[in-house]
């Protein structure tokens, strides 16, 4: 990693204030895990080893259809995206790759961002397309859907789209493209729900045809927005529909905040398992629609009921490798701080997940002891894994004091120099 953003002075001085407190908790928590059978180290190398990606869109100042307000030191372009998202990765060590959004990324040189990303020890992850907003000089528009219009014609152009998006992730690394679409009606009448996933069916055979052999595609279903009576791919079910219908390198993408309320989203991940085609996750966390707020923040459980699963059934011999990514609008956060943060609880769930005791709640499970059964997996949810997780971090050079260092270096402030400030006071998310 040739370019540094955040000096590593900071980071030692970091090490050097925390590492005697982190010594002592460390050890106390291992010598707990050896009385239950865990090697506390087995659980910091699984941990150092997950990654997490962030999306480029969220370190921008996230809004809402009423407002948005813009932070200091706004990114201008995605070469500033990705200084940002360095900062992310030198802070807690788990997010070494970008999720890009076209248009919103486009640029003219795909080659030099992707030396510019190397050059800050980042990569690409999955790249998205985008069919729900008309660009400028975009020729018909997608009002009234995308790859499900009514017109051949718009259909055909956000199929192009599609295989546009394919080039350019191919020129930067990317190994899958990850298909949103806001498709749908607002009206019961408006639109011919089974046609309309036919004609998906259609668009989307067309783009499958064209990924490179080692690429997946990544279906995002939402229950509703921009649509609010019906969405085209709606559910889990239709999502899972129609990868079957595609082939083997379709899957299903799981964002946490597209469910409606109290769903159990654990039960859609085990489901997608049997299927075969849990292909990712997009985590952040809710609380009433598709708030896209900070992983873990608001329901800390379910994330880790959902990385229970995807244990289990690593656990069972079952292969799964979900590709893990962030999406998330920060609007009243620094979004570093919040990335940072959030790829910590995500990693946070998946320790604790790990700590589960299978044998133990398999018992009880055969023998229909309920309490005993909910009472080993509380076990490792209410477990302390913060000295694993600063141990992990210590280890790879990230900040045991993520937002501390951040905030000690200045960073957003030197920003709020060199980058002119956003007037922009409109709504939308990004
Ligand atoms: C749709 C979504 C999708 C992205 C967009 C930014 O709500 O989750 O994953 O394209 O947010
Ligand atoms: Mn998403």
């Amino acid at each position: 990693m040739d370019t540094v953003l955040i000096d590593r002075d900071l980071i030692a001085a970091d090490h050097a204030a925390h590492a005697a407190e982190l010594d002592d908790d460390f050890a106390a928590l291992e010598r707990q895990l050896a009385r239950r059978g865990i090697a506390i180290e087995t659980i910091v190398e699984a941990v150092a080893a997950f990654e997490v990606a962030i999306p480029s869109w969220g370190v921008g100042t996230g809004g809402t259809r009423f407002a948005r307000f813009p932070g200091p030191g706004e990114p201008r372009d995605i070469f500033d995206k990705l200084d940002d998202c360095a900062v992310v990765q030198q802070l807690c060590g788990a997010t070494p790759e970008v999720s890009l959004h076209i248009p919103w990324d486009r640029t003219d040189d795909f080659a030099r961002l992707r030396v510019y990303a190397h050059e800050r020890g980042l990569s690409f992850a999955a790249i998205n397309s985008n069919t729900f907003q008309d660009s400028a000089g975009q020729p018909l528009s997608y009002k009234f859907g995308s790859l499900t219009h009514t017109d051949p014609a718009v259909r055909r152009q956000a199929v192009e789209h599609n295989l546009e998006c394919i080039r350019i992730g191919e020129q930067l690394g990317s190994k899958a493209l990850t298909l949103w679409i806001g498709d749908g009606a607002n009206f019961p009448g408006q639109q011919h729900l089974a046609r309309a996933f036919e004609r998906y069916l259609d668009s989307s055979t067309a783009i499958y045809a064209a990924l490179p052999e080692d690429w997946n595609l990544l279906i995002e279903h939402k229950l509703y927005e921009p649509a609010f009576y019906a969405t085209v791919i709606q559910d889990w079910g239709s999502s899972l529909l129609a990868a079957q219908a595609l082939g083997p390198k379709a899957q299903c993408l799981v964002d946490l905040g597209h469910h409606a309320p109290n769903v159990n989203i654990e039960m859609i991940v085990a489901r997608l398992l049997h299927a075969g085609r849990l292909g990712g996750f997009h985590f952040n966390d809710s609380k009433y629609g598709d708030d896209d707020l900070d992983a873990g923040s608001i329901d800390p459980f379910r994330l880790f009921l959902i990385f229970n699963e995807l244990i289990d059934a690593r656990w069972r011999g079952l292969p799964s490798a979900p590709a893990h990514m962030l999406d998330q609008s920060h609007n009243i956060t620094d979004p570093i701080e919040s990335l940072a943060g959030s790829a910590v609880e995500v990693q946070r769930a998946y320790a604790q997940a790990l700590l589960v005791d299978r044998q133990q709640l398999a018992h009880w499970q055969q023998r229909n002891d309920a309490l005993r059964a909910a009472q080993t997996l509380k076990r490792a949810f209410t477990t302390d894994v913060q000295p694993i997780l600063a141990r992990a971090r210590q280890r790879k050079g990230a900040a045991i004091d993520p937002v501390a260092v951040y905030r000690d270096s200045g960073y957003r402030a030197r920003c709020a120099r060199t980058r002119p400030a956003r007037v922009f006071s409109g709504g939308g998310i990004v």
